[in-house]
């Protein structure tokens, strides 16, 4: 009776699809569903087409910026034109903070925004016309069009994770996700989500966007007996966990170290760099012994000032990643920084040369961190400083889904070129060349395919340059790079995958 469908988002690096599991386990018992997962190969167009023939009445398709909206949005433009009766409900990122566009679009019926499992079934038990079904306004977190107006419901509250069911996942072929994902953290890579939102408001994150500092964890009981059924059941060998900050609580992040200690499991995860300073040196010790091998931190830039602009909150600064690239170094455990570069300030081209200065430095201290950089793209947050500076500076998003699906805003939405007005081409040079440099001395260590002579000769092509700090036209070294055909920490994919 409903299609749940993760359209396409990846050619690599795709994992179990978290997005319509979860749904589907608040629908298992109520309604029969049946999910289709495009990463895998399936046309879901093709799909869903059979299965309206065998009754089908609504198509629920959870949608992540760049190629999973332009799938999306071939996938429900194909229904919509040979199936008008079916019924259309996008959820996830995009369509949370862009509800109307997708709407206007007319071929998408409603939009549920944020962790919407309650909502989602409320609306399929209106539309089924049952008894017990709320109206349409009292649906939280939908927004839908009548009468040619737009309405948008009250936020839906997010969903306390504990009371989240197991996952169904009888309804996927898990071997097909754990073959193909053997990772710098082991073989057989799971993702896993144990929590809801972020207690932050850094105004340049979609998180904050949708979730407006609200964090719930999933007990660490119950999510190391997750992990220990999917050990046990599906033989995994890792876990990537895919939540915004995995590390928002100490005790939790210690009693779920310590509950999976000795099993053998690496894992991975998103934090804050000032959280995780907070932390004891047990829990840093915990964490490393219980298989914790690689960190994905927010570092954002080194200026402090910018940081204010960005928001960032906490108390996170340049001293507290330099303590961080000597702390991790001292547990073994990677740190993966991420910098956020190209603000709308009255001083870009310095801006960025500073941070790229720093990084040096952390390099210096632990070469095993490893670097990742993006272009600041302006999310719809209305209320962030941050976006406000863009807004003013000319920045403008897209007014239809065609221009969101066009080539140039995919470059957007991957954060690689953005069309931000401050960046001059010149700016994405510089980005692009040091990136290019710092790649070759400082081959990834995730990448399991650099090793031997391959690691030893870019190491030598960058290193010159790298010690003089000429990043110009480095075009010897990316000719060599396509020929190793080496992986960069770069889109479409988690960085490390073998
Ligand atoms: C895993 C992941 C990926 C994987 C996808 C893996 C897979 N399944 O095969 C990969 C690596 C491919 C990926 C890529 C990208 N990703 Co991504 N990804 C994530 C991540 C870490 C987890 C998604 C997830 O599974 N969540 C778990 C589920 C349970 O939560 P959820 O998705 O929010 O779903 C709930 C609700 O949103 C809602 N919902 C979701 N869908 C639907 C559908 C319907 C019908 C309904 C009713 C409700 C609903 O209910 C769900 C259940 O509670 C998120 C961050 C996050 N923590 O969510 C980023 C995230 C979604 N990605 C993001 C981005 C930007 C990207 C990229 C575009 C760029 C990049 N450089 O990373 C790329 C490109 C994708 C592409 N090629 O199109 C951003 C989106 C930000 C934004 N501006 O909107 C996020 C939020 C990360 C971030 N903090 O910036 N990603
Ligand atoms: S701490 Fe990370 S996930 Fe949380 S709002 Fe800031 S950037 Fe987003």
């Amino acid at each position: 009776m409903i299609a749940l469908v993760n359209p396409r988002s990846a050619n690599w690096g795709f994992r179990v699809p978290n997005s319509i599991l979860t749904l589907g386990a608040f629908l298992e018992e109520r309604y029969e569903y049946e999910i289709i997962d495009e990463n895998l190969g399936t046309n879901a167009g093709y799909k869903i087409a059979k299965l309206v023939q065998k009754g089908i009445k609504y198509i629920g398709i959870t949608v992540m910026p760049a190629l999973q909206l332009r799938r999306a949005y071939a996938i429900s433009k194909e229904i919509k034109e040979r199936f008008p009766t079916v019924t259309i409900i996008w959820g996830g990122y995009f369509p949370s903070l862009h509800p109307a566009t997708v709407l206007n679009s007319g071929i998408v019926d409603y939009v549920l925004k944020g962790h919407a499992e309650n909502s989602f079934i409320e609306l399929i038990d209106l539309l089924e016309s049952k008894p017990e079904a709320k109206k349409l306004n009292e649906i939280a977190g939908l927004s839908y069009i009548m009468e040619g107006k737009i309405f948008h419901n009250k936020k839906a509250e997010p969903i306390i994770p504990d009371i989240i069911p197991r996952l169904p996942y009888h309804k996927v072929d898990v071997e097909k996700y754990l073959s193909v994902a053997n990772t710098y953290l082991g073989p057989r890579t799971i993702g896993y989500h144990s929590s809801v939102g972020c207690p932050f408001l850094c105004g340049f994150c979609a998180v904050a966007g949708i979730y407006k500092g609200k964090w719930i964890g999933r007990s660490a009981e119950l999510t190391a007996g997750d992990i220990i059924f999917l050990k046990n059941k599906y033989n995994i060998g890792a876990v990537e966990f895919h939540d915004n900050n995995f590390f928002v609580a100490e005790k939790r992040v210690y009693d779920f170290a310590k509950a999976v200690n000795g099993l053998g499991l690496g894992w991975w995860g998103e934090a804050r760099p000032d959280t995780v300073m907070k932390f004891s040196d047990d829990t840093w010790q915990m964490m490393a012994d219980a298989g914790c091998k690689m960190i994905f931190y927010g570092a954002e830039t080194s200026n402090d000032d910018l940081l204010k602009l960005m928001h960032k909150g906490g108390t996170q600064n340049a001293q507290t990643l330099i303590d961080l690239a000597e702390k991790s170094k001292q547990f073994g455990i990677v740190p993966e920084l991420s910098f956020v570069l190209g603000n709308p300030t009255n001083n870009v081209t310095g801006d960025i040369a500073i941070d790229l200065k720093f990084i040096k430095q952390i390099k210096k201290i632990n070469p095993a961190s490893e670097i990742v950089l993006y272009t600041y793209s302006p999310v719809n947050f209305e209320d962030s400083e941050i976006s406000i500076a863009a807004k003013m500076k000319g920045f403008d998003y897209p007014k239809t889904l065609e221009e969101w699906v066009s080539p140039k805003w995919q470059n957007f939405d991957l954060r690689k070129n953005p069309l931000t007005p401050w960046l001059k081409p010149h700016h994405f040079k510089m980005i692009r060349n040091f990136d290019k440099v710092l790649n070759a001395y400082y081959p990834s260590n995730s990448d399991l395919k650099i090793r031997g002579w391959k690691r030893s000769l870019l190491k030598l092509m960058g290193g010159w340059r790298y010690r003089a700090g000429f990043y110009n036209a480095p075009y010897e070294i990316m000719l060599t790079q396509r020929f190793l055909k080496y992986r960069q920490p770069e889109v479409e994919g988690f960085a490390f995958e073998n």
